[in-house]
């Protein structure tokens, strides 16, 4: 009686998954949302604040916040992060010299008490310009294969044409099931 009642729970309960959208300026994280909200490519303007989305994919609720990555807006990060369940970190690809920064907001955001349990996706995202950043590099420069007590994954992408989002998603939705 007490599983059946708990499936039928989880089945009409709605429950929204927090998720938080960050990395650099210029990374692609306003197209991103906006990909995943509207299926069409928008004119982003460099976001002041934050955005927000509500995105169902096969009856669950992501609730996604894209917050401005400008260095002075950095800071604010973390008063996004109470009860996030996922980080997405999106990378511009063709950024090298800017890695290095993605990395140490990485760490910084890894150690907060508040996002201990978040699952983390990166997106490598603009694969589509030429003599980008493979994976491979930016796991490596972002030392993805020391995170051990975080989930993660990283998936490249294109924002522009969205290839790549929808793993990116199967991803997350797959997490939630072993939970
Ligand atoms: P942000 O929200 O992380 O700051 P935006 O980034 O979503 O505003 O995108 C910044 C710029 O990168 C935009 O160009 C956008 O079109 C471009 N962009 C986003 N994703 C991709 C991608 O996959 N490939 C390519 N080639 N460009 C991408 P503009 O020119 O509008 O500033
Ligand atoms: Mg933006």
């Amino acid at each position: 009686m007490g599983i059946i009642f708990t499936k039928l729970w989880r089945l009409f309960n709605h429950q929204e998954h927090k998720v938080i959208i960050v990395g650099l300026d210029n990374a692609g994280k306003t197209t991103i949302l906006y990909q995943f909200s509207m299926n069409e490519v928008v004119h982003t303007s460099p976001t002041i604040g934050s955005n927000v989305e509500e995105i169902v994919v096969k009856n669950t609720h992501f609730l996604m916040w894209d917050i401005g990555g400008q260095e002075s807006l950095r800071s604010s990060w973390n008063t996004y992060y109470t009860n996030t369940e996922f980080v997405i970190v999106v990378v511009d690809s063709t950024d090298r010299e800017r890695i290095s920064v993605t990395r140490e907001e990485l760490y910084r955001m890894l150690a907060h008490e508040d996002l201990k349990k978040a699952g983390l996706l990166v997106f490598a995202n603009k694969q589509d310009v030429k003599g980008c950043m493979t994976v491979a590099e930016i796991s490596q420069s972002l030392q993805l294969t020391s995170v051990k007590d975080h989930q993660w994954h990283i998936q490249a992408c294109c924002a522009l044409t969205g290839e790549g989002l929808c793993q990116g998603l199967e991803w997350m939705m797959s997490r939630l099931r072993v939970r």
